[in-house]
């Protein structure tokens, strides 16, 4: 079999990504009747019946007492972060979605990146503990790829020091530590129902409290501040979820079990396979609790498998296979980071070198085994290319650099 790469057909003649969403027909006929239902109400955003039964369902699900509705995970942080009254430097990981950390800027607060763990790619507090100074407002948890951060840890860094505590949850609906169910660790957490989530309403997100206040000031917030209808006490913004978002999230509450055991599927069709490959290894997930696995995260070691991450990923895109290397670079190496806190800017060695090992491979609710079996013929494939694809791989760059 020759590589695409090499001048053979691609593996698969349409392209295959990570988080594709896919919507069941049953989850697309009663998201269909509830927005006849809305658009017969006439209601469309605003705080509508869909928002509020959805924030309901939702905070049961994650066992909280609040919940929030917001247009995105984005907004939802900003809103938080706005909602504490925060001042100074803000604790969090450069190993996440940059979202994170511009939404610590946008709200003026300085962010200060921690360093994570080799094991779980997840903030190390050891490294947190070492970078609070008397400036420190507040550490920002990121549980990544349907695993549970250190939170307990965290919980008792941020107690002992009096610091807020927040959790970016965007990748853990439904996700728990032991029996601690997401949702109720820190002050706070916020969950992300972007398209390419696990749990999915187009764009939108959630605040998660067990906090009347934060809950109250948020709900607010997210409504441009408003307190009545005719005085607004805050510099709120428009954070508020359509009607039609949470329509599809009320459609798509009843398959979540059925989605978890899909993706639980293929996340052990891809382990089987792919892990049995000298120098690829495989995050574990769901050890600790339970997880929603919507992701599939390997790690390449180069020496081992004759190639580098990055040839790799280059290699399969070529066959179609449009792996992605979430989360590289780390905050702390993108230019608009480093060009403003040159100075200031951390050594953080775990992230750097978790950043140049992973790839995240295409998986979606209809993955056929198959798929994740020919993915591993692929990746197979072009380890026994190994020379002939850091040739190519070095000729493409060039050409592409010199064009
Ligand atoms: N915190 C964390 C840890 C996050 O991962 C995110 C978002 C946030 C916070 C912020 O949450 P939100 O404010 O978004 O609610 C994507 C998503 O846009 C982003 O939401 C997500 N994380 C991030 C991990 O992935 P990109 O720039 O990689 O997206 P893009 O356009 O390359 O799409 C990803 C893949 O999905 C592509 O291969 C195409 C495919 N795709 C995408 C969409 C939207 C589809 O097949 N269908 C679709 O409808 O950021």
């Amino acid at each position: 079999m020759i590589p695409a790469a090499l001048g053979g057909p691609p593996a698969f003649d349409r392209p295959l990504c990570v988080g594709a969403p896919r919507v069941e027909a049953e989850t697309r006929a009663l998201y269909y009747r509830l927005m006849d239902d809305a658009f017969d109400r006439a209601y469309l955003t605003n705080d509508g019946p869909h928002v509020r039964e959805f924030e309901r369902r939702i905070g049961e699900l994650h066992q909280v007492e609040y919940c929030a509705a917001i247009c995105n995970a984005t907004i939802a942080q900003i809103i938080l972060l706005k909602a504490l009254r925060l001042c100074g430097e803000v604790i969090l990981p450069s190993f996440t979605f940059v979202a994170t950390a511009h939404a610590v800027l946008w709200e003026n607060l300085t962010p200060v990146f921690c360093d994570i763990d080799e094991e779980t790619c997840m903030a190390d507090p050891k490294h947190v503990e070492s970078l609070i100074t008397s400036r420190t407002c507040a550490i920002i948890g990121a549980h990544l790829f349907g695993n549970v951060c250190d939170a307990p840890a965290l919980e008792a860094i941020a107690h002992r020091l009096g610091l807020a505590l927040l959790f970016d949850a965007a990748h853990a609906f439904g996700c728990s530590l032991g029996d601690r169910t997401v949702g109720g660790f820190g002050k706070a957490e916020f969950l992300s129902f972007h398209a390419t989530k696990f749990f999915g309403t187009f764009e939108g997100g959630a605040i998660l409290t067990n906090d009347s206040e934060i809950h109250r000031h948020s709900r607010m917030l997210r409504n441009f501040g408003f307190r009545t209808y005719d005085d607004v006490g805050f510099l709120g913004i428009n954070g508020k979820m359509s009607e039609s978002s949470a329509a599809m999230g009320l459609a798509s509450l009843p398959r979540v079990s059925e989605r978890i055991e899909r993706n639980r599927i293929t996340y052990e069709a891809y382990r089987r396979r792919l892990g049995a490959i000298p120098g690829i290894s495989v995050l574990p997930v769901g050890q600790q609790g339970r997880s929603n696995y919507q992701y599939f995260v390997a790690f390449v070691d180069s020496e081992a498998f004759g190639l580098s991450r990055d040839v790799l990923v280059d290699a399969l895109w070529r066959e179609n296979i449009l792996a992605r290397k979430y989360f590289y670079p780390g905050c702390h190496k993108m230019d608009f980071y480093c060009n403003r806190f040159r100075e200031a800017m951390p050594s953080l060695p775990v992230t750097d070198s978790v950043g140049a090992r992973i790839v995240c491979f295409p998986m979606n609710l209809e993955f056929p085994e198959r798929d994740t079996e020919r993915i591993a013929e692929v990746v197979s494939n072009v380890k026994d290319h190994a020379r002939e694809m850091v040739e190519w791989n070095r000729r493409d760059n060039s050409n592409a650099s010199s064009s």
